[in-house]
Parts: structure tokens; sequence; C-alpha cells
């Protein structure tokens, strides 16, 4: 049976809340309107913004060393859904559900999007597996997959691409996202140029399978599985790789994926230009791809994307509509609370930049006050959203306190009873 929170605790909690969230409402319309801006405008904005949940980081995801499952994990791409559902039934700003296949084992594809169907859930974009081996499998990515040097491995690898483009279109979705972890471990161990024209290769095979509409995404990463070398390290190779495709292919940012103090904000200022900017895996980073909560270490990071992102929209810059979706693991906490608090952390990060003086700003980079524009951007980025956030949340029937609502519900101990059996989150992550 399908779990959710019910509406009549979410609005008993929120009518507790609402009085105090409406003095700090009232206090906070009042700052914004001293500066010429009108908060409804900017609670509309937070109201329509979306984030996807990945499957996968619905479970606990677990390092190399050890996994350690939460009580009542789901167990299947069903109770995944059951999960995102009770995500967005709080935070209201996660209408949409990433799968992973074939982490996600689907038999009937129909049945699968009546049932997301069922839950008001949507599917994002469809992200392809060929960086590990499945039972069966006929070739190895062991040493790669569409680069691979065996023409056999790199045609499995292009299949499965193609299938996963085939079952999207059955759940709706118009966007496939393609990760692989080919490269090398030792110098001399692959030759660059025919390594990364194999990939390419491969590549325009899948891509001229795209239906009109939809869209390519290529995410970078700068290594692992691969130590010493990766065929699409970073975002020059990555932008390369969508221009030589065509333009239904763009670049796709994973913000654990670069070398530590890279400016990924200019990255995204690169790709929005060249109109090359497909979408996000947000999550935060300290040493590597730690996939992190969003925002728990470098809030102002995220907000500087988010400059970007809205600078773009104020520009109304042709060709922009990038997919936003968290890519996170999460080991010490409970999966629903991380996403929720997740997808509200990147969510403030955006309403902040929607604050940000623009013409302001401008006139500070043209005439070179460079602590004038810093501060600018500073005035914006302090600013403590936290009213418009609720007040959008409640709004739409979300919880003013999503977390607080969460453990009243009980919602995990509920369905701990009926997913007796986890210990698996079908992440193929031990
Ligand atoms: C690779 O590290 C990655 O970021 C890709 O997006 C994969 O699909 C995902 O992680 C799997 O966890
Ligand atoms: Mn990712
Ligand atoms: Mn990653």
């Amino acid at each position: 049976m399908t779990q959710r929170i019910d509406k009549a605790l979410i609005a008993e909690q929120n009518d507790k809340l609402m009085p105090a969230l409406l003095e700090d409402y009232d206090a906070l319309a009042r700052k914004l309107a001293r500066q010429d801006i009108d908060i409804e405008r900017i609670t509309k904005q937070a109201e329509l913004f979306q984030i996807a949940i990945p499957s996968w980081g619905t479970g606990t995801g677990g390092t190399r060393f050890a996994r350690f499952p939460g009580e009542g994990e789901p167990r299947n791409i069903f109770e995944k859904l059951e999960d995102s559902a009770v995500i967005n039934d709080l935070s209201q700003a996660t209408e949409r559900v990433s799968p992973h296949f074939p982490w996600d084992k689907v038999d009937d594809f129909k049945e699968l999007k009546q049932y997301s169907d069922s839950l008001n859930l949507k599917w994002d974009s469809i992200n392809s597996n060929t960086f590990q081996d499945q039972q069966d499998q006929q070739h190895s990515y062991k040493y790669g997959s569409l680069s691979n040097t065996s023409e056999a491995a790199r045609e499995q690898a292009i299949e499965h691409n193609v299938e996963c483009i085939k079952w999207g279109k059955i759940l709706g979705s118009k966007t496939l996202t393609v990760w692989v972890g080919d490269g090398s471990n030792h110098p001399g161990q692959q030759h660059f140029q025919h390594a990364f024209e194999r990939y390419l290769n491969s590549m325009k095979k899948i891509y001229a399978e795209l239906p009109a509409g939809w869209e390519l995404h290529i995410e970078h990463k700068m290594f692992e599985p691969a130590f010493y070398s990766t065929v699409i390290q970073d975002w020059g190779s990555n932008i390369l790789a969508a221009m030589e495709l065509g333009p239904q292919a763009k670049s796709l940012v994973d913000l654990g994926h670069h070398a530590p103090n890279v400016n990924i904000e200019m990255i995204v200022s690169r790709l929005i230009q060249f109109k090359k900017l497909g979408g996000f895996h947000f999550n935060d980073s300290k040493y590597g791809d730690d996939d992190l909560d969003s925002g728990s270490l470098h809030p102002y990071q995220q907000f500087l994307i988010f400059n970007e992102l809205v600078d773009a929209q104020y520009r109304k810059q042709e060709g922009f509509n990038p997919n936003y979706m968290l890519d996170q693991s999460h080991n010490v906490t409970d999966p629903i609370e991380s996403l929720i608090n997740s997808a509200a952390s990147v969510q403030r990060s955006y309403v902040a930049a929607l604050l940000v003086n623009r013409p302001a700003l401008t006139d500070y980079q043209l005439n070179n006050d460079a602590l004038m524009a810093s501060n600018t951007l500073k005035e914006a980025f302090h600013t403590d959203v936290t009213p418009i956030l609720a007040m959008a949340r409640a709004r739409k029937g979300g919880a003013i306190d999503p977390i607080r609502t969460y453990r009243q519900s009980a919602y995990r101990a509920t369905v701990a009873k009926q997913r007796p059996n986890s210990g698996g989150n079908g992440s193929g992550i031990v």
C-alpha cells in the first residue's frame, strides 16, 4: 500500500507555525520593499522552482568500504517512487524523478508510468549505466564501454543507451544523461586521441537515435573509477563532444566532478554562452566526488552558480533551459530528510540570486568598482530567505517545516514494517 504524508497532519503542523511565519514574512517583505523588491514576485518564482530526485538517492549509498542500510529503505523502483512522492508532499519542489537503468529494474514500463502518474510524479532525465558489468552481460566494461577497444563491447554499450531512450519515451522523459567511467590507470595504457575518437563515434550512433525534442546530456568527471586519465574528464572534453555531436547534445555539470578550487560558476557561464548547458547534478564536496548534501559545505559557491543562472534568465539568454537534479549519496542520514534539505538548499540559492540588484551590479562592473560589485552579491546572499521558502511550500500544500512534519508522520517506521527485507538500495553500490 502506498504511504503518504497525511494532508491533515501537514495542515495541523502548518497552523501552529503560520503565525510566526507571517511575522517573519512581513518583516522580510518590508526589508525587500526598501530595496524595491516585491516579495510576492519572488515567492511566485520560488513556487515554480523544481529539482529532480535521483532514484538511487532514496536508499543509503555507502562507500567502497561499507554500506550501513537504514530501516525501511526502498527495495525497488516502486518504493523509491513512494519515497520520492513523500519528499514532494513536504517540499513541493521535487515533482520529477530521475531513474538509473538497470539499477532500477523494470519489467513493465507502462505499469511504472501508471504508477508514477498515480503519485503525480513525472520523469526527469534517464541515466544509463555502462560503468559496471551486469549479470549475464556478454561483453565486459572492464576496459571501458563507449570507448572500449572492442567493437562488440562498444556496440553493447550503444545498444543499452538506445534502449534507455526507448524506455524514456514510454515514461515521458525527454533527456538521456550519459556518464561513463572510461579511462586508464597507467600512463601509456590508452591512446588519448583514439579513445576519444571511439567515444565520439559511439555517441554519434546514440545521438542519431534521439527523438525530436530530446536532449543528450554528457556528464564529465575528473577521475574515478579511472585514476590516471578519463575520456570525458572535464568541461573542455565535454563541450568538444557536445559541439561535435550537434545542438541536441549538451553538457551536464555535477558539482563534485571538478578539480579542487575550479571556478565552477565560470564554467557554467561559458556553457550558457555557447548554448551548451544541459543541466546539473547538485551535491557538495570537500575532497572529490563526495556526493554530500547540497549546500552543506559551500553555500556561497552554490549561490554564485545560481547568480549565473538567474543572470541568464534575466537576460533572456537564447537556448537556456537547464535541468536541475540532485545527485547525492547518503550514509549517515535518512535519505528522505537529506533530499528534502538539499532541494530546499538549492531553492534557497535560486531565490537569493533573484534578489541581486542586476542593474547596480552591471554599473559597478562597468566602473570597475570591485568592492561594491562583490558587496552587491553578498547583500543578496546574506538575506535570509527562509520565510519565502516556507511560504512557497505552504501555499502549495507543503510543510512550513518539512523535516519536523516528516518526523511527526513516523513515515519511516511505518514503511519499515512493510519493507522488512531492505538491505539493498538497488544502486549496485556495496
Ligand atoms: C558518477 O560519479 C555519477 O555522478 C553519475 O551521475 C552517475 O550516474 C552517478 O554518479 C551514480 O551514482
Ligand atoms: Mn552525477
Ligand atoms: Mn558523481
